[in-house]
């Protein structure tokens, strides 16, 4: 049976000009008061995206280097930006693909973010190929060791960390946040790390209650536990972007220093030819296709 692989991302604005649309589509037509407008494009002129877009190049890099491994059509579809997700369901359909893996560069599941994905890939083929979506890979062994081999040997406190999400989700029993535990423990177990704790990240003033403790209250509370170094390993996300790029390298940053602390946190996994070997037999699986030998 012919296959492609639809890889999707959150998306990232390209110029400052887009990032009006781009944050309109994550607010999915609810208003943006102006002002939270304004500091959203202040963050990513700080960030040179003019220059180059940490995500969508990470992500392109990813795409190609996994269609190597597979030997397979990989599409890319965003979230939030272009390509769509709509987009990369209609190329592989063209592609011939009657069967196509769903894989999202995001390991852990939760109805407010991996469902979305699912629901848009799914409308999008329209039943025009079958689909085998992945639901998530936080417990994957080999995301697992990549990130362990990142924080062994450290004698700093590790703070794993993840996007937070409105408080809500676990009233309706969502994985979330037990997913990003888990990981987090299991990262530990493989790396010899006792000393850590977990935090959220990047919470929107939405108006309702987040997932918590958020980040910038943690770090306040180390001090008083005797912590002084604090390596940051951000279990949630695989790529460079905003909110590794802002949300922990400034913010984090600057919150660490006024606490005397020193911050620093992992490589990200980006398009680590060992990480892109893991997505490949996650890719594998999810389509029934033998490795490689
Ligand atoms: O580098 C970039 O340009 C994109 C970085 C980026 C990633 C990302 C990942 C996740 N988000 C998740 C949930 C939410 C919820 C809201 C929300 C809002 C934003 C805003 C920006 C943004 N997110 Fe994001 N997210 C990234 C960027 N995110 C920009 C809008 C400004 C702001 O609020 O700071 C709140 C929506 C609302 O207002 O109602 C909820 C989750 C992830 C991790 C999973 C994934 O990657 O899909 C969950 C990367």
């Amino acid at each position: 049976m012919k296959s492609a692989v639809v890889l999707m991302a959150y998306g990232s604005p390209e110029r400052l000009s887009d990032v009006p649309a781009y944050y309109a589509d994550i607010r999915g037509g609810r208003p943006i008061a102006p002002e939270r407008l304004a500091e959203l494009v202040e963050r990513y002129r700080r960030l040179g995206i003019e220059d180059s877009s940490p995500l969508n190049a990470v992500t392109e890099e990813i795409r190609a280097a996994l269609e190597d491994a597979l030997d397979l059509p990989v599409f890319t579809g965003m979230k939030h930006w272009t390509p769509r997700i709509a987009d990369a369901a209609d190329q592989a359909v063209s592609s011939g693909a009657e069967q196509v893996a769903g894989l999202v560069l995001a390991p852990h599941y939760s109805a407010l973010s991996i469902a979305g994905y699912r629901d848009l890939l799914e409308r999008s083929l329209a039943g025009r190929a079958e689909l085998r979506f992945v639901e998530s890979w936080h417990d994957e062994p080999g995301f697992v060791e990549l990130l362990a081999d990142r924080v062994r040997g450290t004698n700093a406190h590790v703070v794993f960390t993840a996007h937070s999400l409105p408080a809500r989700i676990t009233e309706s029993g969502d994985p979330y946040r037990d997913q990003l535990l888990e990981t987090s423990r299991l990262v530990a177990e493989s790396a010899g790390v006792d000393d850590w704790s977990f935090s959220f990240q990047s919470e929107s003033p939405t108006g309702e209650p987040w997932l918590g403790p958020d980040i910038l209250d943690h770090l306040e509370s180390l001090p008083r536990q005797g912590v002084e170094r604090v390596l940051v390993c951000p279990v949630g996300f695989v790529s460079d972007h905003l909110e590794i790029r802002w949300d922990l390298d400034v913010e984090a940053q600057q919150k660490s220093a006024e606490l005397g602390l020193s911050l620093e946190r992992i490589e990200m996994p980006n398009a680590d030819p060992a990480f892109v070997c893991t997505l490949a037999g996650i890719v594998r699986r999810a389509l029934s296709v033998p490795s490689a030998a």
